[in-house]
């Protein structure tokens, strides 16, 4: 966090899709929506009890059950703290053994002159409930300048704890404290909080593998040097052991996250800011001397401080495991770094202060205006339509279709017969509208066809065009022995075909053997001189009997 700007309470639950690298999609939940009093860390006791632990600026550890939205005093020792801008309540850790001995530690500037103070508490009986008995660990002067104290404590899978310290503030570290190792500011330290140092009086102990124990030169708690502002480092909790990932918030150009880090490794500020060579000591930017960060970013784009997260390794899915989440304080997005590239999960109007994670792993994002809301995976995409069916006259028509999807949710619309055509909408996002149309039906039958809409079935019902029926007239007629000729008219309606045909060699269809609609048949009788009196024929003209009878 570089400084604490004008509150932003309002923040937006996007869902966005990756572009490249992770095909993840996130969203945020509120857990606690509002009301949080500058929020700067959350995290948890490995106790079991699935609770989250919320750290306020100005001096309040909150305690919020599972499934609580509203959290209660765990601890309350503002009176102790110097908090505003960038100091305050600023870090926590639960010892790992915390379950049964009940010890946490903290992180904060105090009251009297803004020195740093690493200091344990314990649980009292009441488990939401700590006492307010102090034991100081470690005090450091930071009384000089009010920005860069650092403020991140956790324990390794080593079972010491880690502290990240600033580098006593200003800009560009005018006492070049990041460098030396003979003081505490801008360095992650590393310390045994289960063995009292009783020589040096200390309520703990520096390993004697910390690079600089004992006759080495330089401060024995030291574990790692050139740190400008580590405020939140974490450890990848599947790895072994735990691997430390920190984010080192940068001067003016470039946010930086290393990882992993190495005993006694040198990170590079105030010579280097990034992979940059700052200027501050030109002659020392000598790459070999110092370890570099596994990527940086720049300050385009409204991004000003990176919140260094954790690597996912909860069981949601909300993200690949192993994914880095971190974020920038500035300019509210949140990151995902899968190893390759850095991509924005979601880009949000928050003050992004911290992460945080809970014991299933599952991360977290706190909100210096208030609030605490859980990372979680993006609603999978529903669809509706509406209306599913609609039904047309023989002469067909258009409709269109009203389609209902969340926000980056894709669909199509495609026809399932030839006589229904998409018209607009085959391809969309979110709510939109499909518009078709329907061919005429010249079959007599009725037909159904589909739309397959964002994969629902939309169903178009169409009746058949009007019933075939015919009629002739007339229906006879007579002849003598020099036959003739003569028509018959045929009645259908449009579209109804029919055909007609002598069943005698003597009468011939001269016109209209076939038609369609309303038409005309022309026959010609030909002449008899048989010997019966007389004889009869037909024609099947439109399906019906057209009689002849003819007289010698
Ligand atoms: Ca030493």
């Amino acid at each position: 966090m570089q400084d604490f700007r004008a509150l932003r309470t309002l923040f937006a639950v996007a869902l966005l899709c990756l572009s490249t690298g992770l095909s993840a999609a996130i969203q945020l939940t509120p857990v606690v929506p509002s009301g949080l009093s500058s929020p700067v860390f959350a995290g948890h006791a490995g106790d079991g009890t699935n609770r989250l632990f919320i750290i306020e600026q100005a001096g309040v550890i909150r305690v919020l059950q599972p499934g609580a939205s509203v959290p209660t005093t765990f601890l309350d020792i503002h009176t102790k703290i110097l908090s505003g801008g960038e100091r305050g309540l600023l870090g926590l850790a639960f010892h790992p053994g915390y379950e049964t001995n009940g010890r946490f530690f903290v992180y904060y500037t105090r009251i009297s002159n803004g020195d740093i103070v690493i200091a344990e508490y314990g649980v009292s009986g009441n488990p939401n409930v700590a006492n307010t008995t102090e034991t100081v660990l470690l005090t450091i002067p930071h009384s000089t300048y009010t920005n860069h104290n650092g403020g991140m404590l956790a324990f390794g899978s080593d079972n010491y704890l880690y502290i990240g310290v600033g580098d006593g503030g200003s800009g560009n570290d005018p006492p070049n404290n990041a460098q030396n190792i003979n003081v505490l500011l801008g360095k992650i330290l590393r310390v045994d909080v289960d063995h009292p140092d009783t020589g040096a009086g200390t309520p703990y102990s520096s390993p004697s593998d910390n690079p600089y124990f004992g006759a080495t030169p330089g401060r024995d708690e030291i574990f790692s040097i050139g740190w400008r502002n580590p405020w939140r480092f974490s450890f990848d909790r599947v790895t072994t052991p735990w691997v430390q990932w920190v984010a080192d918030v940068g001067q003016g150009a470039r946010e930086e996250v290393d990882t992993p880090i190495v005993k006694g490794g040198n990170y590079g500020w105030r010579v280097y800011e990034g992979f940059a060579c700052t200027g501050n000591d030109p002659s020392l930017c000598n790459p070999a001397n110092y370890l570099f960060p596994i990527f940086d970013y720049t300050h385009s784009g409204g991004r000003c401080s990176i919140t260094g997260g954790y690597v996912y390794r909860g069981t949601q899915g909300a993200l690949p495991a192993g994914t880095y989440v971190y974020g920038d304080y500035c300019s509210g997005e949140i990151f995902a770094w899968d190893g390759a590239t850095q991509t924005v999960l979601l880009d949000t109007t928050m003050n992004i202060s911290s992460f945080g994670e809970d014991e299933q792993g599952e991360l977290y994002v706190v909100n210096l205006g208030g609030s605490l809301s859980k990372i979680e995976p993006s609603t999978p995409c529903t669809y509706d339509i509406a209306p599913t069916s609609h039904s047309f006259g023989a002469s067909g028509g258009t409709g269109t279709v009203g389609v209902t999807a969340g926000s980056g949710c894709n669909w199509t619309a495609v026809a399932n017969a030839t006589w229904i055509h998409v018209t607009s909408g085959a391809n969309g996002s979110a709510n939109g509208s499909v518009g078709y149309s329907v061919d005429a039906n010249t079959s007599s039958s009725a037909r159904s066809g589909t739309v397959t809409i964002a994969g629902k079935p939309f169903t178009v019902n169409q009746s058949g065009a009007v019933a075939c029926t015919y009629s002739i007239a007339p229906t006879s007629a007579p002849y003598t022995k020099t036959g003739g000729t003569g028509s018959v008219a045929v009645t259908a309606p449009g579209g109804c075909g029919w055909t007609a045909v002598s069943n005698v060699a003597w009468i011939t269809i001269t016109g209209g053997a076939s038609g369609s609609g309303n038409g005309t048949v022309n026959y010609s009788v030909g002449p008899y001189g048989g010997p019966s009196k007389k004889r009869n024929g037909t024609e099947t003209i439109a399906g019906k009997t057209f009689s002849v009878q003819q007289t010698r």
